[in-house]
Order: structure tokens, then C-alpha cells, then sequence
């Protein structure tokens, strides 16, 4: 057992609360700015840009501290068009054999198997989950929340890339055991989705959706 070392929290300011008010709701007022857009531009993204994206990410908390996640950036065009490929495959075969009622409720959104985005982006973000660590000689070291871990940072990606100024499309072709092959990832990690990373098209669209209420979505007691 490793004995734990602590030092003072020197990071945490604290705000008047009027400033604190004023912070929430610019945060949140920027957050419902974003949307996610199925429509790319091929504009390049540098790439430090992405970077400091996935750094924000990684400052994720996760369980004991095991940050059990993996991020490719993608911006090789083979390699996209090899996951368009294999992601339009399984799309085929998703949108062809889907229960009526999941169709039904993906309708509202237009999406079909067609993703001419994961060539189109500059950027495509594999989020892989290590369900447990390898240690060199093999040994395995148990993670723990690895879906909520992983869930946590990519939601922090999602903001960060928001906050940067770009757009996002979480993009989860089903079932998504090619990017492990296509991007030469181990067996102890499992694609979680890939991000679309980018400028939106000059023809972005977005569906009329709204997002619920706080009185619906949350309760106090
Ligand atoms: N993976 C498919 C279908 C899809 C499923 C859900 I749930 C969505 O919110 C959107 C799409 C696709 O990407 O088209």
C-alpha cells in the first residue's frame, strides 16, 4: 500500500457571489450555444488546438485516479476514409436492422448511414476506454468507473472543443471494434465514440430540438 502525500489546496479561488452568479450563468449561457453539427468544413484545425482540447479533457477526474482513457486524434485522410468505410458498414447494416422504435426516435435528427463528415473533419477523436491497464510482463491492473470516467472526460472534451471556438458531432457507430484494428489499439481498450472535430460547413444545419427544462431534468430536497 502507498501511503498517501498531500500538500495545501492552492488552486481553489473563492468568488463574492455575485461574481459567482455571474459565472454560472455565462458558463452555462455559452454552453447552450452549442450544437452538434453533422455538416463539416475540410478547414484545417491546428493542431496544438486539439491538443490543449484533449489536455482539458484529461484533467477529468476518474476512479482512483486511473484517467482509464485513450484519445487518437485522426487527421491522416487514409486513415479517415478507412474509418468512414468500416463506420458506413456498420451504419448500413445498423439503419437496415434497427427496431422500428429506435428509428423512430433518431428520425427527429435526419441521420442516415451516410458520414461523408468522417473524411470531411479535420479531425476525428477516437475515445478509447481501458477497461483495465497492462503492465509490462503482462500483469493486469484493475480500473475502476471506467464509464463513468471516460464519460466525464469526454463531456469535458465535448466543452473544451465548444469553448475553443470548433464543433462537435459524438458519433457512435455500433458495433465499433474497427477503430481497434485500424488504429493498432490493445484488447484491453474499447472504442467508446468518435468526435467530429471541426469548422462547421457553410450548408451546417441543426434540428429543431429543445433540451429540457431544469424543473424536469432536476430535482431538490
Ligand atoms: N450510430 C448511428 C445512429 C445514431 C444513434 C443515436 I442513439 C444517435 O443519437 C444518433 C445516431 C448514426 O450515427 O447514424
Amino acid at each position: 500500500m502507498s501511503a498517501p502525500t498531500f500538500v495545501p489546496l492552492t488552486t481553489y479561488r473563492e468568488y463574492p457571489l455575485e461574481a459567482m452568479r455571474g459565472r454560472a450563468t455565462g458558463f452555462r449561457a455559452e454552453l447552450e450555444q452549442r450544437r452538434t453539427v453533422r455538416q463539416f468544413s475540410d478547414r484545417p484545425v491546428p493542431r496544438d488546438i486539439i491538443e490543449e482540447c484533449l489536455r482539458a479533457a484529461a484533467t477529468a477526474p476518474s476512479g482512483a485516479n486511473m484517467q482509464p482513457w485513450h484519445f487518437v486524434a485522426v487527421a491522416d485522410p487514409a486513415v479517415k476514409r478507412r474509418i468512414r468505410e468500416a463506420a458506413e458498414a456498420e451504419e448500413r447494416r445498423f439503419y437496415a436492422t434497427a427496431p422500428a422504435d429506435w428509428l423512430e426516435a433518431l428520425a427527429v435528427l435526419g441521420t442516415d448511414e451516410h458520414k461523408p463528415y468522417l473524411e470531411a473533419a479535420p479531425y476525428l477523436i477516437a475515445i478509447f476506454a481501458q477497461r483495465y491497464a497492462l503492465q509490462a510482463g503482462g500483469r493486469r491492473v484493475t480500473h475502476y468507473y471506467v464509464q463513468e470516467s471516460v464519460g466525464i472526460a469526454t463531456g469535458l472534451l465535448v466543452a473544451a472543443v465548444h469553448h475553443a471556438g470548433l464543433v462537435s458531432l459524438t458519433h457512435t457507430p455500433s458495433p465499433m471494434g474497427f477503430l481497434n484494428e485500424i488504429l493498432g489499439r490493445p484488447a484491453n481498450e474499447r472504442a467508446m465514440l468518435i468526435l467530429v472535430v471541426g469548422y462547421p460547413g457553410s450548408d451546417a444545419v441543426v434540428p429543431v430540438i429543445t433540451k429540457k427544462p431544469l424543473e424536469e431534468v432536476a430535482t431538490f430536497v
